[in-house]
């Protein structure tokens, strides 16, 4: 339970969420790499640690980047992709899967490629971003198997021999669009539109938002810190998902 004492996060203001959420017809969730970051997974603010620490995502997650030393951004994905199978999925991820089941109709729309929120059962999920576990092949440009003879070099698909890359969206890319126009209609049709665990900077992803508001959406907010999106939501929990998810669970009635 969420201790009352803690200014950001009153039972208040979980009290005004949970009623908010008990109403809705159909919730919307947008979820960043703060609902992850309980789990272990370091959000793309925080500081890459150690041999990272020098490299900036913007600079590798980009077809650029790729393009310009495929080995460096396939190591940068091998250590990414180590941190995720390692991972566990944590109270934010189960409490997403639990209210899936608790309202009429959840849109899961996430920004993660890590694949915790499948990992806590939830269903569904629209990949804004695509997902960090799978290969795609760079010349049939589909979801491919690797080939096992690449040796120690780059992998290389097993059907065509071609480059393999991962299979998210790099910046500078298009959103996949199923998931563009699945996520699109979920915020410009929901009753709440809960983001949790974003900055709210990287677009298209961050104006859903934006989108829920216009189409008269209640807004609610779940971050320790403030997000452009903070002044603009109806209800703003100032803590950590893995805390005030089940807390605002509980409060349903
Ligand atoms: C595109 C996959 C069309 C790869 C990622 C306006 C319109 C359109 C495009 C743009 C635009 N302005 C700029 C752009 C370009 C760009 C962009 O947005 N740049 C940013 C930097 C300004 N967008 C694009 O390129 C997108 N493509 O628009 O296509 C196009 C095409 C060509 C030319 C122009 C346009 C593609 C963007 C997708 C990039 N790929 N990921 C990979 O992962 O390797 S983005 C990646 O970074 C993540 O997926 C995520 O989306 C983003 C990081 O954002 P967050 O998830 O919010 O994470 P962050 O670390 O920022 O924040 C974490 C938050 O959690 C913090 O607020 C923190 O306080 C909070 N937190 C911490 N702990 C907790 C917590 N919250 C709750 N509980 C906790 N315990």
């Amino acid at each position: 339970m969420v201790d009352d004492h803690s200014p950001a996060v009153s039972r208040e203001l979980i009290g005004r969420a949970a009623a908010a959420i008990s109403r809705a017809r159909h919730v919307c969730v947008l979820t960043g790499a703060g609902i992850s970051a309980e789990s272990g997974i370091p959000t793309f603010r925080d500081a890459q640690e150690g041999i990272w620490a020098r490299f900036d995502p913007l600079d590798l997650a980009t077809p650029e980047g790729f393009e310009r030393d495929p080995d460096l951004v396939w190591q940068w994905y091998e250590w990414r992709r180590d941190l995720v199978r390692k991972a566990e999925p944590n109270a934010g991820h189960h409490a997403l899967a639990t209210l899936a089941r608790r309202v009429p109709r959840l849109t899961l729309v996430t920004q993660n490629v890590d694949g915790l929120h499948q990992r806590a059962g939830s269903t569904g999920v629209i990949e804004y971003h695509g997902n960090i576990l799978r290969d795609r092949c760079t010349v049939e440009q589909v979801v491919a198997e690797r080939s096992r003879d690449a040796g120690g070099g780059l992998p290389r698909c097993l059907g065509c021999g071609g480059l393999l890359r991962p299979d998210v969206v790099w910046f500078g890319e298009m959103i996949p669009r199923g998931a563009l126009l699945l996520a699109d209609a979920a915020a410009e049709n929901c009753d709440v539109f809960l983001s949790i665990g974003t900055s709210s900077l990287v677009y298209p992803a961050a104006s859903l938002g934006e989108a829920a508001l216009r189409h008269g959406a209640t807004v609610i907010e779940i971050n320790p810190d403030s997000t452009d999106l903070s002044p603009r939501a109806h209800v703003v929990l100032r803590g950590p998902s893995g805390l005030v998810l089940p807390a605002v669970l509980e409060l349903l009635p």
